[in-house]
């Protein structure tokens, strides 16, 4: 396969010298971070008071961690460091508690988060020939304007055409010869589903790729995706805190996602004692924005969950990259002792062939055990009404799940189409339980 780049050196930059550019930028990201009160104290704090006592990228860990709460505290202006006038673009993300965190950008901001979405983009082989549906929320959001931006950059016909009415969406694309499309991978599987119930054959559309993310989802999944929609589906990560996506992106291997080590420093840590895991080894992933000077985030503690891959990539590139992300540590699940992530249960189902498109993970309280219900649709072509296979699935499900988790979960099978479908980030998980237990 031949790969092309978007920026080729900086993109294939020896290890080394991507490092000593990292130094130089995270010394000016300090400076610019102490003009906020907040970093002022903190770093002052941590005994740093000024951007030369870093002298080398292993001085990032004298730098304090900053959270989600630091971000709230600091609402709305805190982590401001340029004039509000110079400020051009707000995102917020409003997560699932109260107060939103927001995030500032100057003109020079802008561009330089756009150029690391047009390279991600670039990366899968995209070009200015391809006409771009970006099924994927606009507004405060930073899916829909960083994408959007990232794909005018690189050439593409780019069609703003925000998530739902897959009916319009299917339009869409049949007029204008969509071959590239970006959501979260539920929606896709919701469009998947919505492709065959309107009648839309897969040869009235021009599609070949669809970028998926902005919540977690399977190997399966993504495989589901590409063999019902024959298109090749690449994984992008990104967060608010971080400007939005186009932070770490597969390539057309599709073993990983670079993470892009001129914008960001990684680390990876143990979530408990906050010390750095042996390289290769699964923790939360930290970050440093390298790339925003108008609201400056220093070691950041995302809750993702990953590691790195130690081995270089086939496509070249330097930048290290990044196994799919499992789930954040703040949605563990604990169902009687026993620890879950929702990833779990999605990489049990999603490989079973009868299992459709969406699904459901309950929790409740039945006197005092905790009782844990998937409900998962079936494929359109299973009959509802024909009990004996379908309670023969369900029991199939119900015991594979049960050794791969050790739980003893309560399967229902449901129609496809009849759970709940999210236009964003899908929610699979309800958790009934009484919140003080
Ligand atoms: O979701 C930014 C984004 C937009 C990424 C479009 C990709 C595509 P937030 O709303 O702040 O920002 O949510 C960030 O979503 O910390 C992860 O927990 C999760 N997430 C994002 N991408 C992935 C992914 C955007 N590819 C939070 N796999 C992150 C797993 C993801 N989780």
């Amino acid at each position: 396969m031949t790969y092309q780049y978007w920026n080729e050196r900086m993109e294939t930059l020896p290890h080394a010298e991507l490092e000593t550019y990292q130094l130089e930028q995270l010394k000016k990201i300090l400076a610019v971070a102490m003009r906020t009160p907040f970093y002022q104290k903190r770093l002052s704090e941590a005994g740093i008071n000024s951007a030369d006592e870093i002298r080398s990228l292993a001085d990032i860990r004298r730098v304090p961690f900053t959270t989600k709460h630091d971000l709230r505290d600091g609402f709305p202006y805190g982590f401001l460091s340029v004039p509000k006038d110079e400020v051009i673009r707000l995102h917020a993300s409003s997560g699932t508690t109260g107060t939103p965190t927001t995030i500032y950008f100057n003109k020079e901001d802008i561009v330089r988060w756009t150029n690391f979405v047009a390279r991600s983009i670039y990366a899968t082989g995209c070009n200015k020939t391809d006409v771009f549906q970006n099924m994927i929320t606009y507004g405060l959001f930073t899916g829909g304007l960083g994408f959007h931006f990232g794909g005018e950059a690189v050439g593409m016909l780019v069609i703003p055409s925000g998530p739902g009415n897959t009916t319009r969406q299917f339009k869409l694309m049949q007029d204008f010869g969509t071959t590239v499309v970006h959501a979260t991978p539920s929606f896709l599987l919701h469009v998947e589903a919505k492709m065959r119930e309107e009648g839309v054959t897969r040869g009235s559309l021009a599609l070949k790729r669809a970028f998926a993310g902005a919540e977690p989802y399977s190997e399966d999944t993504r495989r589901r995706i590409e063999d019902l929609l024959c298109i090749d589906v690449y994984n992008s990560y990104g967060l608010s805190e971080m400007n939005g996506p186009g932070v770490a992106f597969e390539c057309q291997a599709k073993d990983g996602l670079h993470i892009w080590e001129d914008g960001y420093i990684a680390e990876i840590v143990n979530p408990d004692t906050l010390e750095p895991v042996p390289d290769g080894e699964v923790g939360e992933l930290v970050l440093t924005c390298l790339c925003r000077e108008a609201s400056p985030i220093l070691r950041y503690r995302t809750r993702d969950l990953t590691g790195f891959y130690t081995e270089p990539c086939s496509c070249g590139r330097t930048h290290r990259r990044l196994r799919r992300i499992t789930g954040r540590t703040d949605d563990m699940l604990i169902i009687n002792g026993v620890n879950l992530f929702p990833s779990q249960i999605e990489e049990v189902i999603m490989s079973i062939k009868e299992v459709g498109n969406n699904y459901l993970i309950v929790v409740e309280k039945e006197g005092v055990l905790d009782r844990l219900t998937v409900k998962i649709e079936v494929r359109p072509n299973i009959f509802m009404d024909d009990t004996r296979p379908l309670n023969a699935l369900k029991e199939r499900i119900r015991r594979t799940l049960q050794s791969m988790i050790t739980i003893n979960p309560r399967v229902e099978l449901h129609e496809s189409g009849s759970l709940p479908v999210s236009e964003g980030k899908a929610k699979r998980v309800q958790d009934n339980r009484p919140k003080d237990v």
